[in-house]
Parts: C-alpha cells; structure tokens; sequence
C-alpha cells in the first residue's frame, strides 16, 4: 500500500469513527435533551409569551415543576424581561401546563407567585388549571392586581412555580407562560381598531384534522409537537392592540359524533403568544344535519375575549400586524373526524353553502 493511500485511510478511519458517535457509551439515548422551542420575541414592551408556540417541537424537552421540598430548587422560575416604562397598575400570567403523567389537572398543588425587578415577591397563590369541573384550562391565569401598584415596569419579571404539598403527584410540566403588565396594552398606535381576515380556499390547508394525543394530556402539544397539527395562516396588516379575536371555522363530522369529537383548535398571535380551546356543542352557530350517510356539517364561532376587570384573555394586548396561526388536532385516535371545509352551515336553508364557510378570523381593539 502506498504511504499517502495510507493517510487518507487513517483519516478516513478517524472521521467514520468519530461521525459514528460523539456522545460517550454511558450517555443513554433515553436521557439525552430533547429539543426546546425557541423564546418569543417581546409583543410589546408590556406583553411577551415565553416561547414561540408555532416551533414548540414533537417530544418537547420536560421544564419540570418541582413538588415538595427534595430538589435543589424549590420552585421552576421563568424570566420575563418588560420595559415601556410604564407605571404598574396590574401584572398577570398565564400557564400552558400539562400535569404529571398519568394524572389529572386537578390532581395537583400548584402554586405559583411573582417577583418583580426590584426583588419584591407577592404571596403564592394557587394555580386553578380547571375552567370547570370538566375543561381544563390550557392557559390558566394567575393575578397579581394589586402588589406591584406603582412601580415602574422596566427589568426582569420573574414567575415561580411550585407543588407545595408532596403527596407524591409527581411533577407538572411547563409547556409556556406570558406576563401582561397593564393588560399588556401598550401606547396609542392610531389608526382603525379592527380587522377581519379570511382563508380563501386556494390559499388554505383544508381538509382532515389530524389525530395526534398528547402523552402527559390529551391536549399536550410539547409531545405532538406543532407540525402534526393542521396549520392555516391570516395576514393582518392593521396595527393595533388586540383585545377580541372572533375565530369562524366550518367542520363535516360524522353524526355518531357531531359537536363531540376531541377537536381542539390553538390561536397563535404573530409574537407566538396562545389560546387554545376545545371545538364544543357550545361553539357551534349554524348545522346540517345528515347531509349524506350520517355526515354533518357544523360552523363553529370561538368569541376570544376578556372581562372588564376579572379574568384577561390571554391575547388581550397582542399587537395585530403579522401573521396570525390556527392549528387544529385531534386527540382522540377513534376513526371519528373532523374535516375542516370552506362549506358553510346554513342551518335556515338546510343544505352546505361551497366557499362561505372559509376560516374567519375578526381581530378588535385599541389604537
Ligand atoms: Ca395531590
Ligand atoms: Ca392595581
Ligand atoms: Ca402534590
Ligand atoms: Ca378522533
């Protein structure tokens, strides 16, 4: 053999063994870091989500809520860094959290409080993650309306979360968090304070919703990840400071399971920001019923909005340039669907209506 032929097989040799494996024998494959989302850049100096919800990953890596006193820390903190220099007259989270696995959302102690820049802590309070005894809250909001009155909002904001009680729950997961201050409703912008943007046929992804179940919860998209989840997009191109997003969308479902298939929909702000609610018999505004061999076709209208001072939609102060998402899943595996359509339900004429059920988003506010 040739001296050089020789080289070139040594280094050959070196990079195949070191492309082989870089991590050494005793990491374990199970253990290795999953993948993270990336952070969301700030909506406003006064509002900003954790992480961007549309790159949230399939098998999303466990920031695990500690419960009780075993861990190093006590609690899971989360940095929000706010400016606008404003005065502060209220600060509010919001929680996308998943409970251990193989439990319920009620199940568990969570409390939760918040420090602010100067080192001022509120009391904890409890983290209810029920809307009620049967929908669970997939960004649950905890207040803090009076503590930090009169401070200036620049500086890093920090949420802590803990168990307080170690009955051996095991430990709750955070999938993504925002911090309102002033509910998140920055300077005037002038301009019109709404907008309304339609998915046309052509430009949309319709069709079936996809089934994909979480692996902590149902609605667990850290597990699924955000691609297996059916995606359309809005435009908005008018600035203002969102407070009521009306979402329209228009579903065939078979009649076994008309209004009760486990069909979620998430609405992501251009920011990253969420909301997340299930498709209900509540939502829906317009049916018809057996259109063909046990198929309806419903029209659902999801209105998102807040109170005038109790609870804040977690939207409430998104700015409304950008794009606008809405994924759909599925989290039941049962053969029972929902297809999304451009069909509208006119429950008046009795019959489908081809290309007025187009997914509608109205966007309103302040400028
Ligand atoms: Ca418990
Ligand atoms: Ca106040
Ligand atoms: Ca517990
Ligand atoms: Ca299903």
């Amino acid at each position: 053999m040739r001296k050089d032929t020789l080289i070139l097989l040594l280094v050959l040799t070196v990079f195949a063994l070191m492309g082989a494996d870089c991590r050494a024998p005793w990491e374990d494959d199970d253990v290795k870091d999953r993948p993270l989302p990336d952070r969301a850049f700030a909506s406003s100096p006064l509002l900003r989500a954790y992480y961007d919800t549309r790159t949230i990953p399939e098998e999303m890596r466990d920031l695990k809520i500690p419960e009780g006193t075993d861990f190093d820390d006590d609690e899971l903190t989360i940095q929000f860094q706010m400016g606008g220099s404003a005065t502060v007259d209220e600060v509010r989270t919001h929680l996308y959290i998943m409970p251990p696995l193989g439990k319920e959302m009620n199940e568990v102690e969570l409390i939760c409080r918040c420090v602010a820049p100067d080192g001022t802590a509120s009391a904890w309070k409890g983290v209810n993650l029920m809307l009620t005894a049967e929908a669970e809250n997939l960004q649950a909001e905890v207040g803090f309306l009076f503590e930090f009155d009169g401070m200036i909002s620049d500086g890093n904001w920090r949420i802590q979360l803990k168990d307080y009680l170690d009955d051996k729950d095991g430990r709750c997961v955070m999938r993504n968090a925002s911090l309102h201050i002033n509910r998140g409703e920055a300077a005037g912008l002038g301009g019109a304070p709404n907008e309304n943007q339609t998915v046309s046929a052509a430009a949309g992804n319709y069709g079936l919703v996809p089934e994909a179940t979480g692996k902590r919860f149902k609605m667990d998209i850290g597990w699924f990840g955000e691609k297996r989840m059916l995606r359309n997009d809005f435009t908005f191109t008018t600035s203002f400071f969102v407070q009521t997003a009306v979402l329209e969308l228009s579903v065939y479902e078979p009649t076994d399971a008309s209004g009760s298939t486990e069909s979620w929909y998430v609405l992501v702000a251009p920011s990253g920001n969420w909301h997340i609610g299930l498709l209900t018999n509540d939502d829906i505004i317009e049916t018809v019923s057996d259109i063909s061999t046990g198929l309806d076709l419903l029209t659902f209208q999801f209105t998102i909005a807040s109170t005038p001072t109790g609870p804040l939609s977690n939207l409430n102060g998104e700015p409304s340039s950008g794009t606008w998402t809405v994924y759909m899943v599925d989290t039941l595996k049962d053969n029972l669907y929902s297809t999304l359509t451009t069909d509208r339900a006119d429950s008046a004429g009795g019959a489908p209506v081809p290309n007025t059920g187009v997914l509608s988003l109205a966007l309103s506010g302040v400028s």
